[in-house]
């Protein structure tokens, strides 16, 4: 039988029967095998062949370990389809500087990723359009949602479907309140920002991924603050500023990195409004924050 660790907590592995449609039937798997075999260690995510023990007792042992597309240390999964990033437009106010840092990190591994822009109910300016705009010619996909008023959730759901996603964002934007909406049985705790803080709620979690259809899995993981944009030299960040591409070919000198240099497409660009002040800016502080980094 083949299927999906799902978790594993103290020596087991719980699997997920790939063609199962109970999607919380999971089996207790041992993997003796498959250190003898492949003297590899299984994680959440690896597709694997599972001899079954007793179906009665849903025990198993893993016999073998299929070959990973790819391999996140954190959250410590494997063979991600995306990730989806999710913002709040409103509280709290969304930090695009840490969303570029989240597509960078997500891109040195190969992942791609969607955004999603929850609280759109509560949204009173015009931060959506304009993030729409950046992101967009960016490539990236962009959803806009709301829990509340059950908004671009069932865009979301398609998004997902057949694949495996992990959901990454600060805390508070709703990313537990969105995981409810797609699978109520999930049961994710949700709750006023403050008051999780106060219960110091954000403490290491395993990493666990659930199924919400056949052949559909997502991984909640807690908030983050901060990210640490992986050393690359700064000349290679514009790589990741898809956008820039359009333009740096009107750019005078070879490996204009747009920010000095006279005679730079993207400067005009950026002037001409086709290129967002947003993700410039960003891009700027990132450069600036890379330069600093290696001088040290
Ligand atoms: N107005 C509005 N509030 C929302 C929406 N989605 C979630 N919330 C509220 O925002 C608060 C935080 O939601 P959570 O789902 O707990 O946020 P989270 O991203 O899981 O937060 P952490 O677990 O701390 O990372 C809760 O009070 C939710 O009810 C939405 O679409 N609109
Ligand atoms: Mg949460
Ligand atoms: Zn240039």
């Amino acid at each position: 039988m083949q299927g999906k660790i799902i978790k594993g907590v103290g020596g087991f592995y719980y699997v997920h029967l790939h063609n199962d449609t109970d999607n919380d039937l999971l089996y207790e798997c041992k993997a003796r095998g498959v250190f003898r075999n492949q003297n590899i260690k299984p994680s959440v995510g690896d597709n694997v062949d599972i001899d079954i023990v007793d179906r009665e007792a849903l025990t198993g042992n893993i016999t073998a370990v299929c070959e990973r597309s790819n391999s996140l240390i954190r959250p410590a999964v494997t063979n991600v389809d995306q990730a989806v990033i999710i913002f709040a437009l409103t509280q709290p106010k969304p930090n695009f500087n840490l969303l570029d840092r989240f597509l960078i990190m997500m891109s040195t591994q190969n992942v791609d990723t969607v955004i999603c822009l929850n609280k759109a109910d509560i949204s009173q300016d015009d931060t959506g359009t304009i993030a729409v705009r950046a992101y967009e010619a960016a490539g990236y996909p962009v959803i806009i949602s709301s829990v509340y008023e059950s908004r671009g959730l069932e865009q979301l759901r398609e998004l997902l479907h057949g694949k495996t996603t992990v959901l990454a964002g600060p805390s508070g934007v709703g990313k537990s309140s969105i995981l409810n909406w797609l699978k109520p049985d999930a049961k994710a705790v949700t709750g006023e920002v403050s008051e999780k803080i106060k219960r110091g709620k954000h403490t290491t979690r395993h990493s666990e991924l659930m199924c919400i259809d056949v052949g559909t899995y997502i991984m909640d993981t807690p908030g983050f603050s901060s990210l640490y944009v992986a050393d690359m030299e700064a000349e290679d960040l514009k790589n990741y500023y898809r956008e820039f591409d359009n333009y740096s070919s009107g750019c005078k000198f070879n490996g204009c990195v747009h920010i000095h240099e006279p005679d730079c497409g993207v400067k005009a660009a950026l002037d001409g409004g086709q290129i967002s002040r947003l993700r410039y800016d960003n891009y700027v502080n990132l450069y600036n924050e890379i330069k600093d980094r290696r001088k040290w």
